[in-house]
């Protein structure tokens, strides 16, 4: 039997269907005894591992990781369940072991990472751990040998998740995973690709693949016939990097979804989708897109340009005017806090976010600080010898490393105290100003409240000191409504 462990990684009004582990479970369906511990949805996910063990012990322990709250909780899990059963290997899969392989493989209790996408390395390793362990042709594994030396086998080219089988959705209880959000009152998640092509270089996506494979618009489609016929999905979340890469690809997949009536949002780059007709943004929105993510970054093109990220600022501000037309929302996010002048960046980027906004006043507006992964060809800012990142789980897991890859409070020696509130004060006083449309849970009363209090700051530009929008934050969060009750 094989054991399948995703730790827990959000709350329960944000769970949705663990794809990763539901990717790998299509490839042992029907051909391995398995079970899945998601502890998004299992409140004491080390108890249900003994209970599996008991009943029948495990070959392998394979779990999900991802950087942030999934490894702070991977971490004690992993480590009781190897004091308790020493003799079962364990492998780690997923963007923090992809990212930092060394880290993982530090920690005694993980004796496997699989890099990057993971179904036939899941499927080699359990071969090779059933016919004596010649672990050194397995593509895309890293491991320890004998001495305790950390082996990284070469790269596993990258396959569309087309080849492989169908997410057993049947093996969950689909009640705990299809829950409201604002596109619909049953949101499933999918992603119909995998990787990405582009070279951003602030981006962890960047150096775990290389490039991007999608599956065909057909199997995309039949796979949300399947979740609204079987389930009652009738909204989607797109988790693709890139959920359009060419026109016809999208115009393909805009025709297959718009039977289907679902509502859904995706990611997609600004000159893409700036560069698609007008019939194709139509086309779209009768499919049913709602809201498209895009990676704006910046306003300035010298950071731009410096990020890699092959697009212009008035790109931005072109495709936020013409989207409107289009009744899509865009929801831009910004990478804030440039390494050589954060002082300027935060300046220009405030501007930029306020010339969107009177453009178009219902985009959406995330602010994030940059924080780095490590690349191939150098990080965003140049901050190599700037930064050292932690070389064990159990460093990573700490409170001050957790602000970090959550972006919260990133401690990076590049970004004065000062500039970081500055960036933090306008976020608060944008998103009162628009409270986010994806919050169901607030109130129609919550968000003139926080609209009235905010208007006089956005509107003389005074942002420094909110702590009237910060208390009316918590005060609203108090009561808003459960999920459930919704
Ligand atoms: C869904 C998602 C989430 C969900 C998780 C929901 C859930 N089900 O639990 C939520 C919203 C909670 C989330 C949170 C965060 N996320 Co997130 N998330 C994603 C997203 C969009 C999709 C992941 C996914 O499910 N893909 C589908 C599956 C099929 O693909 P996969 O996970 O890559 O799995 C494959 C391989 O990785 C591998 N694999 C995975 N696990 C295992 C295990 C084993 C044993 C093996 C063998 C192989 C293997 O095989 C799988 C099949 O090929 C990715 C971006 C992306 N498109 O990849 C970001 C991403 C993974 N997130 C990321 C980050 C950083 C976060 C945050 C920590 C920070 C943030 N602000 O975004 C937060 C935490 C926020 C907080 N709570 O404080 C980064 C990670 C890289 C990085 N920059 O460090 C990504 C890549 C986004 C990005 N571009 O930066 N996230």
């Amino acid at each position: 039997m094989i054991l399948f462990l995703h730790p827990k990684a959000t709350s329960p009004r944000s769970r949705r269907f663990p794809l990763s582990i539901l990717a790998l479970a299509a490839v042992l369906e029907g051909k391995e005894e398995y079970e899945i511990v998601d502890g998004n949805v299992d409140p004491c996910p080390g108890e249900t591992l003994d209970g599996l063990m008991k009943k029948d012990p495990a070959k392998l322990l394979a779990v999900s990781v991802m950087p942030g709250p999934q490894m702070v909780a991977a971490v004690p899990l992993c480590r009781s369940f190897k004091e308790k059963y020493p003799g079962v290997p364990v492998v780690w899969g997923g963007y923090f072991p992809s990212l930092y392989p060394d880290a993982a493989l530090n920690a005694p209790y993980v004796d496997f990472v699989a890099r990057a996408q993971g179904e036939e390395t899941l499927v080699e390793l359990i071969e090779a751990l059933r016919g004596g362990g010649d672990f050194s042709k397995i593509r895309g594994l890293s491991y320890k040998d004998p001495s305790g030396r950390h082996i990284h086998n070469p790269e596993r080219p990258l396959r569309s998740p087309g080849d492989f089988p169908w997410p057993p959705y049947h093996r969950l209880d689909p009640s705990k995973y299809i829950l409201p959000t604002f596109l619909g009152s049953r949101t499933a998640a999918h992603q119909a690709s995998i990787g990405c092509p582009f070279r951003c270089n602030f981006c962890g996506v960047v150096p775990v693949f290389s490039h991007e494979k999608m599956e065909p618009p057909e199997r995309t489609a039949a796979v949300l016939r399947h979740l609204k016929a079987a389930y009652g999905v009738n909204a989607v979340q797109f988790y693709d990097n890139n959920f359009f890469l060419r026109e016809d690809h999208a115009r393909e997949l805009a025709g297959r979804l718009a039977a289907l009536e679902l509502r859904w949002w995706c990611e997609a780059r600004v000159d893409t989708v700036l560069g698609y007709s007008d019939e194709t943004l139509r086309a779209l929105k009768r499919a049913g897109s709602t809201m498209i993510f895009f990676g704006a970054e910046s306003g300035s093109d010298w950071v731009l340009r410096q990020m890699n990220k092959q697009l212009k600022a008035e790109q931005t501000l072109a495709l936020a005017e013409r989207i409107r037309h289009f009744g899509i929302i865009p929801e831009f996010s910004f990478v804030v806090g440039n390494p050589q002048d954060p002082e300027r960046d935060t300046r220009e980027c405030v501007r930029f976010i306020r010339k969107i906004k009177k453009i178009n006043p219902a985009a959406e507006i995330i602010v994030q600080h940059y924080v780095p992964t490590p690349q191939r060809d150098g990080m965003y800012g140049g901050v190599e010898g700037r930064i050292e990142f932690p070389t064990t789980a159990e460093e990573w897991a700490t409170e001050r490393w957790y602000n970090f890859t959550v972006r919260k409070d990133p401690q990076v020696p590049w970004l004065p105290r000062g500039i970081k509130r500055r960036i933090d004060d306008f976020e608060l006083v944008v998103s009162s100003r628009w409270p986010t449309v994806q919050d169901i849970r607030l109130p129609r009363w919550g968000r003139t409240l926080l609209r009235s209090l905010s208007s006089w700051r956005y509107h003389l530009g005074v942002y420094r000191f909110p702590l009237e929008l910060d208390w009316a934050h918590k005060f609203v969060e108090l009561r808003k409504p459960k999920v459930e009750s919704l």
